[in-house]
């Protein structure tokens, strides 16, 4: 495109991400002097400028397709205006794009704002997060067509947030409205905060970090009330229960209960510093939050849940124990490699751990001191050093506390219930967004394999809507083309060759370790276009992935993906004199892949769960929110560019862009065109033609190709429009520049 002087533009900029500029002259289509709104001048790469729109959308748009020009500039320009205006929620066509205001705005989401967005088209009303959950909710009742609510976005975003504003619109439109505390709906809103009790933890990113994904189905009947739920949870992190990095948190639960006032002196609890699990980090309280009054919450989470006084004490008799098992310390036992509980104070735990488990404390002792050796002729008991105790110690803690995460999950869904003959369900998905740190292990690989199995739903999702558009529209759309990234799925998942399975046949040779891991992985892809081995290490391997290149560390990963219990683990807890605990563990004991000598895999696990998700995703319609963090200190009003953009690019905002401009990206009503472009054909103004041939001269009389002339709307490609306007401004210069002319030869 070539730009005349004076043309407003955007340039490229380092801290900014995108510039407003404004050309001042070109020596070349290639060289550009700019001069930026700061008043410095640039000479920049022509090809890398983009027009500027100065003034339909000062104030934003609701809609990015409203936009005049649709590129990465105007898109981020317009979230950030209207972020600054409190506006924080924004449509790109049929997505939900939800800047996290990082402040309380009970107005937006209070009785009579559900009220107003109560069956309303789509669209007609400010763009909100009730918008979308109607706007399901409605295809759901008039279709009978289950729907699928997707929110993403990275740490800390709001999408645990949006979700939990989705599943109140849902329970306030589909709801009985009987008052009762233990209705269905009610159950549906309190699995939150009992889930988020178990599962979520402070973090770097966010105070409230949840550590599992979670996918919650709420089932109606035939009037549209609703009739069941089922919750599905995936990969809880369980290496938190055990470590805690600097400035983090252990899940909310420990901290509640040593807070509570009745309890925690019943278990021998005392302020969190005084735990092992709990004091790596030196971060006890979170800002604004009371632990006591979230102890109280949380129980009552668990009585409208259902959850009987009973297993409520034994659960958090269960989460005591954990903590007095951390504090028990090991020193070098008298025998050679052998181990044995360091002081009083550590025998002290011992008791209280095995009181509280209801196990036998001398059972307890030996299962942390000793280990059973398989051999062809038969078992040997052997004794472990101290360090090898505080590794078992800390894998029967993680061991438990999954196991009770699990059994709060299946007693929500039990307690809740499931209605079978559900006519349809809309399912909303709180899903871990795409991760890149400088250290990513195992967890982020399968992280950001969710997130490609998502963002391929998500690009053929958006790809169908372009289409069925053309076709409403009856206009030929055959050549678009997307991109998919089956390529990086493939190298993923593919069997019998692919990272998970090398990684799970690597699991079951004895043998191997990461390095002969990584050398197979090397091996197997020598050339894949998305696998990159590092020159520095041999070991690590990086991944192209759609939002960017993230470099694993394999050093953990075979650790990681072994998921079984130990033996010892499983014959101890069996033997619980409390049920509830022995019940947790008897659970899976006919269960052959649960076997403690049988491999099990976490990553094939993982990778089942997913199939069975995308499964359940493609029965459905979707709906797409993406959550985005405006800045990394979770300050209200603060709008940092460079991230947000990265943001919107790994969410596949910019994708659904790049799909868009690959097609007809501009579209307008012709009324709208001709009350635009009109003064381009003055000679054709007064005409007797209809608005669509008029549109068809204006197009042929700039020389325009390949745009479509479809029923209601002119469809443009990309950059058509910025011809078109500056075509314009230069006629509304010329006539300026006359009257100009006119004004002083007047004076
Ligand atoms: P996440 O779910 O996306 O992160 P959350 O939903 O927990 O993020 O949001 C983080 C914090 O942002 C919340 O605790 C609120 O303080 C604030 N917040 C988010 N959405 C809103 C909103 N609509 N209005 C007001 N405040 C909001 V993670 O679970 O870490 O990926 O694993
Ligand atoms: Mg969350």
């Amino acid at each position: 495109m070539i730009f005349c002087p004076g043309t407003a533009v955007w340039v490229e900029h380092p801290e900014l991400a995108w510039a407003e500029a404004e050309v001042v002259s070109l020596s070349s289509p290639s060289f550009i002097m700019v001069v930026l709104s700061s008043g410095v001048k640039a000479v920049v790469d022509g090809r890398k400028v983009l027009p500027r729109n100065t003034e339909a959308d000062l104030g934003g748009v609701d809609d990015m397709t409203k936009l005049v020009y649709l590129h990465e500039p105007g898109v981020l320009c317009n979230l950030a205006r209207r972020y600054t205006l409190n506006e924080i929620y924004t449509y790109t066509g049929h997505i939900l794009i939800a800047v996290n205001p990082f402040a309380k705005l009970p107005h937006l989401y209070d009785m009579h704002m559900m009220e107003q967005y109560k069956g309303v088209q789509f669209g007609e009303l400010s763009p909100h997060v009730f918008a979308i959950a109607d706007a399901s909710y409605r295809a759901m009742v008039s279709e009978g067509h289950s729907q699928s609510i997707l929110v993403s976005g990275e740490s800390g975003a709001g999408k645990t947030e949006t979700t939990k504003l989705i599943m109140r619109y849902l329970t306030f439109v589909g709801g009985r409205a009987t008052g009762d505390i233990r209705s269905v709906e009610q159950q549906v809103l309190e699995s939150n905060p009992l889930l988020e009790a178990f599962g979520n933890a402070r973090t770097v990113r966010n105070d409230n970090s949840s550590r599992f994904g979670k996918f919650v189905e709420i089932q109606f009947d035939k009037s549209g009330r609703i009739s069941g739920a089922a919750v599905r949870t995936y990969l809880l992190e369980r290496s938190r229960v055990v470590q805690i990095s600097k400035s983090e948190r252990n899940y909310h639960c420990f901290y509640q209960l040593c807070a509570s006032e009745q309890v925690a002196g019943k278990y021998k609890l005392a302020h969190p510093k005084n735990f092992n699990y709990l004091n790596q980090s030196h971060t006890y309280e979170l800002q604004g939050v009371s632990d006591a009054d979230e102890y109280l919450k949380t129980r009552r989470a668990m009585d409208i849940v259902g959850i009987c006084f009973a297993d409520q004490e034994a659960i958090f008799r269960i989460v005591a124990a954990i903590l007095h098992l951390g504090n028990i310390e090991f020193s070098p036992g008298k025998e050679f490699d052998s181990s044995a509980v360091k002081d009083a104070k550590s025998k002290f735990h011992l008791h209280m751990a095995s009181d509280l488990l209801m196990v036998d404390v001398s059972l307890l002792l030996s299962t942390l001191c000793y280990r059973t050796i398989k051999t062809p002729e038969g078992n040997i008991i052997k004794a472990v050093d101290s360090s090898a105790a505080v590794v078992g110690r800390d894998t029967l803690a993680k061991t438990v506390y999954a196991r009770l995460f699990d059994w709060l999950v299946d007693n929500i869904n039990k307690s809740i219930g499931q209605d079978m003959e559900s006519r349809a369900q809309i399912g909303v998905l709180d899903i871990y967004g795409f991760e890149s740190f400088t250290y990513n292990s195992f967890e982020q690989l399968c992280i950001n394999f969710a997130n490609e199995k998502l963002q391929q739903h998500f690009n053929k999702h958006v790809f169908k809507m372009e289409q069925e558009e053309y076709k409403t529209e009856e206009i030929s759309w055959s050549y678009i083309e997307f991109v998919d990234n089956q390529d990086i799925l493939d190298l993923i998942e593919k069997k019998p060759i692919g990272i998970i399975s090398l990684l799970d046949e690597a699991c079951m040779l004895g043998k191997s370790t990461h390095e002969t891991f990584a050398m197979k992985l090397f091996q197997n892809f020598r050339a894949h276009p998305r696998l990159e081995k590092p020159k520095l290490s041999k070991t690590d391997f990086c991944l192209s992935h759609f939002a960017g290149k993230v470099l694993y560390q394999t050093d953990l990963f075979l650790d990681k993906n072994r998921d079984y219990v130990i033996a010892e683990h499983q014959n101890l807890l069996c033997s619980s004199k409390c049920s509830f605990i022995s019940g947790l563990f008897a659970w899976h004991q006919d269960d052959p892949s649960k076997s403690s000598y049988k491999f099990s895999s976490v990553a094939s696990r993982f990778k089942q769960q997913l199939q069975a998700l995308m499964e359940t995703l493609s029965s459905t319609e979707p709906h797409y929110v993406r959550c985005v963090k405006p800045n990394s200190r979770n300050y209200p009003q603060k709008f940092e560019n460079v991230s947000v953009l990265q943001q919107l690019r790994s969410g596949g905002v910019l994708e659904a862009i790049r799909i868009s401009l690959a097609g007809y990206p501009t579209r307008r009503t012709y009324a709208e065109f001709i009350d635009r472009f009109g003064l381009l054909v003055p000679e054709h103004l007064m005409a007797r033609v209809d608005e669509k041939s008029l549109t068809e001269r204006i197009l042929k009389k700039l020389s325009l190709e390949n745009f479509q002339l479809g029923r209601t709307k002119v469809f443009l490609r990309a950059g058509q429009i910025a011809v078109l306007d500056s075509k314009r401004t230069e006629i509304l210069e010329k006539a300026s520049r006359i009257i100009q002319g006119c004004f002083r030869t007047f004076t």
